[in-house]
């Protein structure tokens, strides 16, 4: 079925009968693959394979709540800053946050999908949000290990991101990643201090951190590409440049010179260089583990999601001022 991206009507399947394809879908379809094979962006009212367009709601919605929902184990900690200029930091990277997940929302509209369809998906626990976010936030070295380690790997998947097929994605993505790589650095910086200007105590802090957050970080990018429906489809279409794989791999090699620059480790015996790849082996990954978060079972799904109700529940009201705020003043524009 190819649509305008805002047609959001589609004609309904009839169970046990075979879609009929049209001659003038199957061209569409092809001037469509040529587009892409041609290196083109496609806009928002380009026409487009449903498929296609799904499959960008699908990714940019997980995406949107992931910045929405990941602003909460990082807001556990603005109160308990130990100094100003540190949570001054933080709430400015909160807010980065906030306004990155508007950024995506505003993306995925442009492909028919409301912001209320997916905010209720969300809250009724059928859109999916980063497995990392499902994790506690225990002491204040796991804000800076945020930063390094979940906004380094956040970068690391959404830099190519900003070449996607889709050009409001692409384009929302080159200001996110300029944001995110403040984010990084702040938070290697954060964990520097601390290194080398901290106590003891401090630095065994990091170092607790660093191995609580290694592994559900280098999960973030995703099932291993054997195990991933999506690639291949996404990486043709090009919305996605490069694999779950890949990335990993390149977010583990870039990792391992900034731990030993920072003095802490990983916590993976396997972790080791390989001369003829040129690249580090890893340990096995806990797949079962990341399956079990992503389905809904994670340390802390519940209380994420149950502070994203409470706080959609609390905001009706600032909704609803809006909504007769604008009322009154298209009223009077209209009287004038
Ligand atoms: N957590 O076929 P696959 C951030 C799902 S950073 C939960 O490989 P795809 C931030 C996947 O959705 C985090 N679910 O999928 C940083 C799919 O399920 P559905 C957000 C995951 O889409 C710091 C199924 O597993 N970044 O925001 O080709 C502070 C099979 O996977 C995860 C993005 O979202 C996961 N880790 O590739 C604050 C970047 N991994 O949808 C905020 C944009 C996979 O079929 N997204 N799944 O039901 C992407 O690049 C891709 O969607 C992914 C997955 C690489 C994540």
């Amino acid at each position: 079925m190819y649509t305008q991206a805002m047609d959001t009507q589609r004609p309904q399947a009839v169970p046990g009968r075979q879609p009929q394809v049209s001659a003038e879908t199957v061209q569409a379809e092809q001037r469509f693959e040529a587009r892409i094979a041609a290196g083109e962006f496609i806009e928002a009212k380009d026409p487009m394979p449903e498929h296609y367009r799904k499959t960008l709601v699908r990714q940019i919605s997980q995406h949107a709540h992931s910045e929405v929902v990941g602003m909460l184990p990082e807001g556990n900690w603005i109160t308990r800053a130990p100094t100003l200029k540190r949570k001054a930091i933080l709430l400015a990277k909160i807010q980065d946050e906030a306004g990155h997940g508007l950024y995506l929302y505003a993306a995925a509209e442009t492909l028919g999908t409301s912001r209320g369809d997916m905010t209720d998906a969300l809250l009724d626990g059928r859109a999916k949000y980063s497995s990392i976010f499902n994790y506690p936030t225990l002491t204040w070295a796991d804000m800076g290990t945020i930063g390094w380690l979940v906004d380094g790997a956040a970068i690391m998947n959404q830099v190519p991101l900003c070449r996607c097929s889709y050009a409001p994605y692409a384009r929302a993505m080159v200001r996110i990643c300029r944001e995110e790589s403040f984010h990084q650095r702040q938070g290697y910086e954060a964990l520097l201090t601390m290194m080398r200007q901290g106590t003891e105590a401090q630095r065994a802090m990091v170092q607790d951190a660093v191995n609580r957050w290694w592994w559900p970080s280098i999960m973030m990018f995703g099932p291993p590409d054997e195990q991933s429906p999506n690639t291949a489809q996404s990486m043709r279409w090009g919305i996605k440049r490069i694999s779950n794989d890949a990335l990993r791999q390149k977010f583990i090699d870039a990792a391992v010179a900034q731990a030993r620059e920072l003095g802490v480790s990983f916590p993976d015996p396997g972790l080791v260089w390989n001369e003829a790849r040129q690249q580090h082996d890893h340990g096995p990954i806990d797949w079962a583990e990341f399956w079990r978060v992503v389905g809904g079972d994670g340390p802390c799904n519940q209380e994420r999601l149950g502070a994203r109700r409470k706080a959609w529940e609390e905001g009706a009201w600032v909704r609803e001022a809006a909504l007769a705020h604008a009322a009154k003043r298209n009223a009077i524009a209209q009287a004038a």
